[in-house]
């Protein structure tokens, strides 16, 4: 393992449930339910993709201003949540795991696809743990498309095959392994079954764990 490539949203912080409450409060206005379930196929993947598995959950067709009117209203929302995150708010292990990896002198870099993901960051007061940030707004395809996990490679100068990433999403185990790189996934083995390792959270994780995986 040369590096090791985080995920955010569900990964070091719980801002997916924020992103829920958000996408449940736009859905509803729209008369559209929206469960737990359908909401682990928003996670990962842009904002405009989500707002239109929303729009098919409830099969409501819209034009493009209003799609845009809709994502910056949900958009609106997330920020207010995110303004107010503590650094206490970081899950447990995450910090000792960052500080593991850099003693064994593995690269580290942070790949969301979010937009917000260097206000997150800011906020949690972590953006000096990572040699390379890549998120939403320096990539076209979003997860499940390998395009960011390959950016943040090419980035820190090491192959795909020399990377590990840890995810919290469907759609980012499936980039992950699309872009040849060993996968942890923190979560449920039904929904993250494709991922080389799972576990139910990031404190279960070891360097040794993520070592052993090559
Ligand atoms: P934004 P990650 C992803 O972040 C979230 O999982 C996903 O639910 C969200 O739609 C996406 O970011 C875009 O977020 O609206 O803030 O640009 O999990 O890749 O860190
Ligand atoms: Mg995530």
């Amino acid at each position: 393992m040369k590096a090791c490539i985080f995920d955010l949203d569900g990964v070091i912080v719980d801002t997916a449930k924020y992103h829920f409450v958000a996408w449940k409060k736009l859905a509803e206005e729209l008369g559209i339910s929206l469960t737990e379930e359908d909401n682990e196929r928003l996670k990962g993947v842009s904002r405009m993709e989500s707002l239109n598995i929303i729009l098919s959950l409830g099969g409501l067709d819209v034009d493009d201003p209003e799609k845009i009117r809709l994502a910056d209203k949900k958009n609106d929302w997330f920020v207010n949540y995110i303004n107010e995150m503590k650094k206490e708010e970081i899950f447990p292990g995450v910090i000792s795991l960052l500080q593991s990896l850099k003693e064994k002198k593995a690269k580290i870099a942070l790949a969301s696809s979010s937009k917000n993901a260097k206000t997150v960051i800011d906020k949690l007061e972590i953006r000096d743990w990572f040699e390379v940030i890549v998120d939403g707004t320096m990539i076209t395809h979003s997860k499940p498309d390998p395009e960011i996990f390959l950016l943040a490679a090419e980035r820190l100068g090491v192959e795909p095959k020399d990377c590990i990433v840890v995810e919290d999403a469907e759609a980012g185990v499936e980039a992950a392994k699309s872009a040849g790189m060993k996968c942890i996934g923190i979560g449920s083995v039904a929904q993250l079954g494709k991922a080389d390792v799972v576990v139910n959270q990031i404190e279960e994780l070891s360097t040794e764990t993520l070592e052993k995986q090559f």
